[in-house]
């Protein structure tokens, strides 16, 4: 049995997205941010920076923070659901590809525009709006890349003809960028794939159950 540690639409939305693909029995266990219940010494034991996602897999006593790591995980576990290419395949470097970019490049630009307080040491508001408009350009910039990811593949998906793991990832960093000057939606191959995503039984019920714009992105 897994359990994910998770507030909405937050980083846990990408391992709910992946457990509900998979179609395996998982718990939710709910921690309200504002209220910062993800500080508490319980669950810092979990996770010493005090950040979601975790994930707990019973069947394996095991503890797991960072959403790539969970992800990589969980399709690891359950390669009969095809959500990534077998280990070892020319496919699966391109997977580990996206799944890098997308988490330690565009994920933590992310983070820069929505924390830009924590970017620096001037505790004004210029200084966090400039570091803000730094990281929308950044941004803008990292969708191109992945726009143009999409007509290398061929499309729909960034891996081409195959639904994987990577493109869940893209549904939600492309949901935190949508409040950007340049949005993903504008830019046609990304727009396609958003709807091809948002269209899925899956990704509808975790938009339900974490009550998200069914668009999400
Ligand atoms: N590298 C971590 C980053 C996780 C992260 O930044 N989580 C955010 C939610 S999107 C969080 O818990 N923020 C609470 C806080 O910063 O106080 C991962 O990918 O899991």
């Amino acid at each position: 049995m897994y359990r994910l540690y998770h507030h909405p639409g937050k980083a846990s939305l990408v391992p709910h997205l992946v457990l509900e693909e998979l179609g395996q029995p998982f718990e939710l266990i709910s921690l309200d941010t504002d209220r910062g219940e993800h500080h508490t010494p319980a669950f810092r034991a979990l996770n010493p920076r005090g950040l979601i996602p975790v994930l707990i897999d019973d069947g394996q006593d095991l503890v797991l923070p960072e959403t790539a790591a969970i992800v990589l995980h969980l399709v690891d576990r359950h390669p009969e659901a095809g959500l990534a290419p077998p280990p070892g395949s020319r496919e699966r470097a391109i997977f580990y590809r996206w799944l890098v970019f997308l988490t330690n490049t565009v994920q933590a630009e992310v983070l820069a525009m929505a924390y830009p307080d924590r970017h620096t040491t001037q505790q004004d508001e210029a200084a966090s709006a400039a570091i803000r408009a730094a990281a929308q350009v950044r941004l803008g910039e990292f969708l191109d890349i992945l726009e143009g990811a999409l007509a290398e593949s061929g499309g729909p998906y960034l891996l081409g003809g195959l639904f994987s793991a990577v493109d869940l990832y893209l549904l939600v960093m492309a949901r935190w960028t949508r409040g950007i000057p340049r949005p993903p939606r504008d830019r046609p191959r990304l727009a396609d794939l958003l709807d091809t995503l948002t269209d899925r039984a899956a990704v509808r019920r975790v938009a339900e159950r974490e009550g998200l714009d069914p668009r999400l992105a």
